[in-house]
C-alpha cells in the first residue's frame, strides 16, 4: 500500500505538496470565538472561513475553541483531539478536480458531558467574545404547535435540577453570564450559524425566555452586553463516506478520520452587530449587511425548498443522491416551474436579477456530479423543514390568489413518502423526530387523505383552506394510483 500520514500536528509538515496545509503557527493563535456543534457543516462553513482568515491575513486573535454537548458528539470529540483539532476539507468541483486542504482554525476543543464546569468555565472568559452554534432546529427547543420556547421541555426541568451539569445550551449560557456578571466581565455576541429563519432572532428568544423561568435577575445584563445577528450560511456539505475517507488516502496521502466532503461554492451573509470588534471576515468573502431577509429567503425558499421536493420525489422514484434526481428532466423541469411560478412571485424583497442569477447557480450546483448528497439525508428531520422551506411559499401564494399546485403536489408526496416504500417496491427508513405520526397519519390519509395535512404541528390550519386542499387531495389521490413520475409527466403536461 502506498505511504500515508495520520492526520495530526506532528505530520503536517509530511503531507504531500498536493495538500494545503496552514501556513501559520497555530501554537500562536488565541481563541475569541467558542463554538457549540462542531458538525459537519460548520467545519465545511465557518471554520473554514476563520481557517482562510488566519492563514491570509494572519489574524492570529480569532482561533476557535470548538464545544459539543450531546451524547452523540463523543465520537467526533475523540477524532478531534486524536487529531489535535485538524480535519481535511475535502472539496469537489463539478470538473472532477477535487482538493484536499487542512484547516487549522479550531485549536482547542471541550466536550460539555465529560466536563461540564471546564466549558462553562471558557464560555465565561474573557478572551471570548464570540459564542456560536449549530445546533440544529431542536437545539432552540421550541414548541412544536406554537413555535415558541418549550418552556416545559424536560431538558429545561432537568437543567434547574443539574444547574452546573446542564442538558441545554441556554443552560451553559446562563450560568457562563453568571459568572461574567458577577466578575464584572464584557458580554460577546451570540452568533447563530443554523440553516433557520431568523437565527439570531430565534436564539435571543430562546434564551430570554429560558432566562425568565431560571434566572430572571440576569436578564438586564444579557439585555446590556450581548447581541444576536442574524446569519445566512450556505454550502452543500453532504455526509462523509468510507469511499471518501480512502479516496483522500490514495489521492493525498491523508489517513484522515472524519474529513469533511463540500461543494466549491460557499455564502455566508452576517448582520452587522457585534459587541466587541468582529473578525475582518470580509476579507475572504463574507458579506454583512443591515437587513438579512432577502438573504434568508433566496436561500430557504429556493435551494432548501429544491432540495426537499428533489429529496421526496426523488426518494419516491428510487433515485439516491440529489445528482441522480436532478439529472433527470422531468424533475428538473417540474422544480423549475415550481420555482418560477410559485415561489418567485413570493421573493418580493430582492431584485430579479439576482433572483435569476441565484436560481441558475442552484441549478448547476446540483448537478456537481462528485458530491454525493444523498436523498436520505436530505429528507431527515423534513417535518422542521417543510414549514421552514415550502409552507411560507404556500401561504404567500394563497394570500394572493396564485398559483400552489406544485406545492400542494409536492405535500402530496410527502405524505406518500411517509408510507415508507418507493415506486419499485423498495423500503426505506424514515428519520425524523415526528416519524410515529407522519407515519400514522399517513396510513390514515390512505383511507382519508386529508389526515395528513391536518397535522398541526407542521401545516397550523391550512387543511381549512379549501384551495390548498382540493389541490392536495386530487395529488395525493393521483399519486396512491400511479408512480410519482407519471404524474409528475402529466403535470408537465397540463
Ligand atoms: C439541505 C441543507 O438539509 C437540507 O435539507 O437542504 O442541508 C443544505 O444542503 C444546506 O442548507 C446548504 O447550505
Amino acid at each position: 500500500m502506498a505511504k500515508f500520514f495520520y492526520l495530526n500536528a506532528e505530520n503536517l509538515s509530511s503531507l504531500p505538496a498536493n495538500v494545503a496545509v496552514p501556513s501559520y503557527n497555530r501554537d500562536l493563535i488565541k481563541t475569541s470565538i467558542l463554538h457549540i456543534g462542531v458538525s459537519n457543516f460548520h467545519r465545511s462553513h465557518q471554520a473554514y472561513y476563520i481557517h482562510e482568515l488566519i492563514d491570509k491575513y494572519k489574524e492570529l486573535n480569532h482561533g476557535i475553541c470548538g464545544v459539543d454537548l450531546l451524547d452523540s458528539d463523543r465520537k467526533i470529540y475523540n477524532i478531534l483531539k486524536d487529531q489535535d483539532g485538524l480535519y481535511t476539507l475535502y472539496t469537489k468541483e463539478s470538473n472532477g478536480a477535487h482538493k484536499a486542504k487542512v484547516i487549522g482554525s479550531v485549536v482547542e476543543y471541550f466536550y460539555g458531558p465529560e466536563n461540564p464546569l471546564a466549558v462553562i468555565e471558557k464560555m465565561a472568559s474573557p478572551e471570548i467574545k464570540i459564542i456560536s452554534f449549530t445546533i440544529a432546529e431542536d437545539g432552540y427547543l421550541l414548541n412544536e404547535i406554537t413555535g415558541a420556547f418549550d418552556i416545559n421541555h424536560p431538558a429545561v426541568s432537568d437543567d434547574v435540577k443539574n444547574p452546573f451539569n446542564p442538558k441545554t445550551v441556554f443552560g451553559y449560557l446562563t450560568q457562563s453570564f453568571k459568572l461574567r456578571k458577577a466578575r464584572n466581565l464584557p458580554g460577546c455576541t451570540l452568533l447563530s450559524c443554523d440553516n433557520i429563519k431568523s437565527n439570531g432572532d430565534t436564539m435571543k428568544q430562546s434564551l430570554f425566555d429560558y432566562v425568565s423561568k431560571t434566572a430572571p435577575e440576569l436578564l438586564d445584563w444579557i439585555t446590556k452586553n450581548t447581541s444576536f445577528p442574524n446569519t445566512m450560511v450556505d454550502r452543500i456539505t453532504p455526509i462523509t463516506n468510507s469511499n471518501d475517507i480512502s479516496m483522500l488516502k490514495d489521492d493525498f496521502a491523508i489517513s484522515d478520520q472524519w474529513p469533511v466532503v463540500c461543494e466549491p461554492f460557499s455564502q455566508w451573509v452576517i448582520e452587522d452587530k457585534f459587541v466587541h470588534a468582529r473578525p475582518n471576515l470580509e476579507k475572504v468573502g463574507v458579506q454583512f449587511t443591515k437587513d438579512i431577509g432577502p438573504y434568508e429567503n433566496l436561500k430557504l425558499r429556493l435551494l432548501n425548498a429544491s432540495h426537499s421536493i428533489l429529496g421526496i420525489l426523488g426518494t419516491l422514484h428510487g433515485y439516491k443522491t440529489v445528482y441522480e434526481a436532478a439529472s433527470d428532466n422531468d424533475f428538473m423541469f417540474f422544480l423549475k416551474s415550481f420555482l418560477d411560478d410559485e415561489v418567485t412571485p413570493t421573493l418580493t424583497d430582492s431584485n430579479n436579477e439576482r433572483i435569476t442569477e441565484y436560481k441558475n447557480s442552484l441549478v448547476s450546483r446540483f448537478l456537481n456530479p462528485h458530491i454525493n448528497d444523498q436523498l436520505f439525508r436530505i429528507c431527515q428531520e423534513s417535518s422542521a423543514k417543510i414549514p421552514l422551506f415550502i409552507l411560507p411559499t404556500v401561504k404567500h401564494q394563497l394570500l394572493n390568489d396564485q398559483n400552489i399546485k406544485r406545492a400542494a403536489f409536492v405535500i402530496a408526496a410527502w405524505a406518500k413518502y411517509n408510507d415508507g416504500v418507493d415506486d419499485n417496491e423498495n423500503s426505506y427508513n424514515i428519520l425524523d423526530t415526528m416519524s410515529g405520526t407522519l407515519i400514522r397519519t399517513a396510513a390514515l390519509s390512505i383511507q382519508n387523505p386529508i389526515k395528513f395535512i391536518e397535522i398541526k404541528a407542521i401545516f397550523g390550519d391550512l387543511s381549512q383552506n379549501e384551495t390548498f386542499a382540493s389541490s392536495y387531495i386530487e395529488a395525493l389521490m393521483q399519486l396512491r394510483a400511479n408512480d410519482v413520475k407519471s404524474c409528475i409527466k402529466k403535470m408537465i403536461l397540463n
